[in-house]
């Protein structure tokens, strides 16, 4: 469908098995995200892509743990373990990702205050990638996402793409859930009530 574009949402090392913020299941997705690719002509992807001592590290703060909660200028900020530092290995896509025929790639979190889930408005909800620009110059009305987190990356990505206008489905069995709190449960809630497709296969 020439209208149609495939995002596939933060196929990183450290996503994956053994990497720095491992979600369960990541590996196992990577036959059906190849197979979505594949299936599609037009092919983005997402890079989380922060520099050193980024703001939403745990580490980056005194006494703090990873998966807790700290106050940022925009509102509460989950805090990571270490993770997709830029230039790093764990920051590059899995071996195993059919990325050649990707047209683009759209790097975000590099703001070093910032964190961002979504590909489109980062954590501020002000800061914008552009990336909702490009789409529409492209003449793309359709966005199927796949790929990580389900409930933080392509939850947030998939309902800014509704708010942009975009039809939007969600291929959930090509995606794994980092969980956090009840996250996965919430954001499949928030993304059915976007009027996001959840019912699409690979
Ligand atoms: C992600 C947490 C922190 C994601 C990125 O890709 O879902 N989650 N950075
Ligand atoms: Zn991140």
């Amino acid at each position: 469908m020439p209208n149609e574009a495939l995002i596939v949402v933060d196929m990183q090392n450290d996503f994956c098995d053994g990497g720095a913020l491992a979600v369960p299941g990541a590996n196992a997705i990577l036959p059906l995200v190849n197979r979505l690719i594949g299936r599609h002509d037009h092919i983005i992807l997402t890079q989380d892509w922060h520099p050193p001592r980024h703001a939403s590290f745990a580490s980056a703060w005194k006494d703090a743990a990873p998966f807790t909660t700290a106050k940022f200028s925009y509102g509460p900020q989950t805090l990571w373990p270490d993770h997709c530092v830029q230039g790093t290995p764990g920051a590059e896509f899995h071996p195993e990702l059919d990325a050649v025929r990707a047209q683009t790639i759209v790097r975000k979190g590099y703001h070093p205050g910032i964190d961002s889930y979504s590909a489109f408005r980062e954590n501020d909800r002000m800061t914008r990638t552009g990336l909702d620009g490009y789409l529409k110059a492209r003449g793309f009305t359709k966005l199927v996402f796949c790929g990580l987190a389900l409930d933080y990356c392509v939850a947030w990505s998939a309902i800014d793409a509704r708010q942009a206008g975009f039809d939007v489905a969600v291929v959930v069995e090509a995606t794994a859930a980092i969980d956090l709190d009840g996250s996965r449960k919430r954001m499949l809630t928030d993304m059915r009530q976007a009027g996001i497709n959840l019912n699409a296969t690979a």
